[in-house]
């Protein structure tokens, strides 16, 4: 055997076997390991014992390479809920709780400090979650497609289960655990009633069975219909005993199978979806009723608002519309689950005027993490900025300070559970999220759940030197993308309050010309109403009146062109091309400079990221690249075709010191058509 020969063979098989994959597939969890196959000396202990307390120990004995540590229960620390304590003295490090899944939560925050290199001699600290139920909502079909998912189909293997079970079930559960998320729904809001199907259940029952060692409670969307459909009985009407029933029976045989399952979570008459309307009832009656079932369990119903009837008014008024006259008529086991935005999901919408209108009401908040209207799994957008806007945003409902964290965690608003969601970003790709910064989102999402005063920036600073490195050549650079990143994607596709002017059905390029669809309100026209005056929503009192739903001063800030913050200038209002902005610049020249600083900007996170090359390996490095050669060629393509079809009415020219387009209008039409026909 020559040299060569085995510097080959070291190099291409050797080596990549004994060094973990950097294929995304760890995600943040890179921790060292303890490769003492004899250990010696245990690195943690507990005098207590518990499934979830030896999960919490193995990832210790496994990965903390720091002074020795003890977990211990301890009810005297019962109001920090699943939260914890932890002490340290030079020699020993305590980790206290009242809940077993809180060592393993106390256990995941020792082996983050680690990984961010912090000095734990006396270590002294005390976390207790911002909300009850941490919750992803999967909207992954029984079929194994998931809706809005961009990494791959399902993880869930509904062939396969009950009796062939996927390491990543695990894993899954785990990542969710080091991160404090608590909770998860399998299964689509569109549900389809099968979900309930005893066959179902028990394949239902196995992912419980693994989710719960790490803490992870499951829960299911269920199909309001489900009692006809699978019991056969005359209706669905909630008032109908018949229908009760059924709910009870089989509220009960869930639990025969889970007894720690979490509830329900459901989308009725939203979009086709059946519900108590088809029968004359409310919404409070098809909740209460369903909710009733759970109740001896301590089940909860997440009862979703986002619904939108086939009426004439504003979208983004029906929400309330709908459910403001409902306020005091939900049973105690109800949370009303509002998307963030009242339209959809949206590179940036004001917050939901729902929040803090309910006064009786639980409500609770549902964020997107997956990229439905922000470039699927091609574009790097970190979305804690989004988030925290939300969460931040002074809803004024009880006086100045009634922010949406506040009335959604118990703060302003007594609730028996507080709780908190998102629409997952996960699939069975290697890399779980389809881009390797998508799990920055998944991240994120969990680490504010636990603590919404943790900032994006924080948040951003944690993810990276866990995910990639803490060389600070790296982390300086990455980190500031990351935070500029929502930003950019609100700036090339839909800056100054633009919103849903994307291509229809699947939502990822640019279709501002669409003007036929559905319903009126799924076409992009609707939203941005461009004409030769100018262009935006006139939402004012003048218009659809929908920011009399704020509470004062809100509706007179956002009613008033003057005092209306220039990011949601075009939700609100109509405004002439030629309106002076406060820069001085034109609305036209402004909308143009946006788009081209949204475009420039992902020129630049190309070449921050091409910077980054000698401090990562080459797998990820090159995976990341080749997303923002995509996302680069997106923005121009976003530019170009707003830019263009607005001009149609501004009838301006483009500023001359931007670039100039390098598409033709009607060929961007055609490219739409091409996308629609293989959607
Ligand atoms: C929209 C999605 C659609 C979902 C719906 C929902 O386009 O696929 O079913 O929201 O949240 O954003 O119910």
């Amino acid at each position: 055997m020559n040299l060569k020969y085995i510097y080959c063979l070291f190099f291409m098989v050797v080596l990549p076997s004994i060094l973990p994959a950097e294929d995304g597939s760890q995600l943040w969890l890179r921790y060292p390991t303890n490769r003492n196959n004899i250990q010696t000396e245990q690195k943690a202990t507990s005098e207590q014992s518990g499934v979830t307390i030896s999960v919490a120990l193995k990832e210790l004995n496994l990965h903390w390479t720091g002074q020795r540590v003890e977990l211990r229960i301890d009810k005297k620390l019962k109001a920090l809920k699943d939260g914890y304590e932890i002490k340290g003295n030079g020699q020993l490090i305590t980790v206290t709780s009242a809940q077993e899944v809180g060592l393993l939560y106390g256990a995941f925050h020792l082996l983050r400090l680690q990984a961010a290199k912090a000095n734990l001699s006396d270590i002294n600290l005390t976390e207790k979650p911002s909300f009850d139920i941490r919750i992803l909502n999967h909207w992954d079909n029984l079929d194994g497609t998931i809706e809005r998912g961009y990494a791959g189909y399902s993880l869930w293997k509904w062939d396969e289960l009950p009796n062939t079970v996927s390491p990543r079930y695990e894993e899954y559960a785990r990542a969710n655990a080091s991160i404090g998320i608590n909770a998860t729904v399998l299964n689509n809001v569109n549900a389809s009633p099968d979900i309930l199907k005893g066959e179902y259940l028990n394949k239902v029952k196995t992912l419980a069975d693994i989710f719960r060692l790490y803490g992870l409670k499951v829960y299911l969307s269920v199909n309001f219909s489900s009692p006809k459909i699978l019991g056969g009985t005359k209706d669905a009407d909630p008032l109908n005993p018949e229908v009760k029933q059924w709910w009870a029976n089989k509220v009960k045989e869930i639990y025969k199978l889970i007894p720690d399952f979490g509830g329900f979570l459901i989308k009725a008459n939203s979009e086709g979806q059946p519900g108590p309307q088809d029968y004359g009832r409310t919404h409070a009656d098809g909740a209460n009723m369903i909710a009733d079932a759970l109740k001896p369990y301590n089940g909860i119903v997440m009862w979703r608002a986002f619904v939108y009837s086939p009426s004439d008014d504003d979208r983004a008024k029906q929400a309330y519309l709908e459910f403001v006259p409902l306020d005091g008529q939900f049973h105690d086991n109800v949370i009303i689950q509002i998307k963030n935005g009242p339209i959809d999901f949206q590179p940036r919408e004001p917050f939901n005027p729902l929040f803090g209108a309910l006064r009786k009401t639980p409500e609770m908040i549902e964020f997107q993490i997956t990229q439905e209207y922000l470039g699927f799994s091609n574009h790097l957008a970190y979305l804690a900025p989004l988030f925290k806007e939300t969460l931040d945003s002074d809803t004024y409902s009880d006086g100045a300070g009634s922010t949406i964290a506040k009335l959604t965690d118990g703060t302003l608003r007594p609730a028996k559970v507080t709780a908190i969601s998102a629409v997952a970003n996960i699939g069975e790709d290697t890399n779980w999220c389809g881009h390797h910064f998508a799990q920055s989102n998944w991240y994120a999402f969990g680490r504010l759940a636990w603590n919404h005063q943790l900032s994006s920036e924080e948040i951003a600073d944690e993810w990276i030197r866990m995910t990639f490195t803490d060389d600070k050549n790296f982390v300086t650079p990455v980190k500031e993308m990351m935070l500029t990143s929502r930003e950019t994607v609100v700036d090339y596709m839909m800056p100054l309050g633009i919103h849903h002017i994307f291509a229809e059905g699947h939502h990822y390029g640019p279709q501002p010309w669409l003007s036929e669809a559905g319903r009126k309100d799924w076409t992009s026209v609707y939203y941005h109403n461009a004409d030769n005056t100018g262009i935006g929503f006139d939402r004012t009192e003048t218009g659809s009146n929908a920011v009399s739903q704020y509470f004062s001063p809100l509706n007179k800030i956002y009613g008033n062109i003057e005092t209306c913050p220039e990011n949601l200038l075009l939700w609100f209002h109509h405004v002439p091309w030629n309106y002076q902005m406060k820069n001085g610049k034109t609305l036209w020249d402004e909308l143009c400079y946006k788009y081209d600083t949204g475009v420039k900007t992902v020129r630049e996170y190309q070449k921050i990221w091409d910077q980054t090359e000698p401090y990562i390996d080459t797998q990820r490095f090159r995976e990341v690249q080749s997303k923002l050669k995509i996302q680069a060629r997106d923005a121009v393509w976003w530019k170009d075709a707003c830019l263009l079809y607005f001009q149609t009415f501004s009838k301006q020219p483009i500023p001359y010191d931007i670039e100039r387009p390098v598409h033709e209008l009607d060929d961007l039409k055609k490219i739409k058509l091409d996308m629609k026909h293989h959607n």
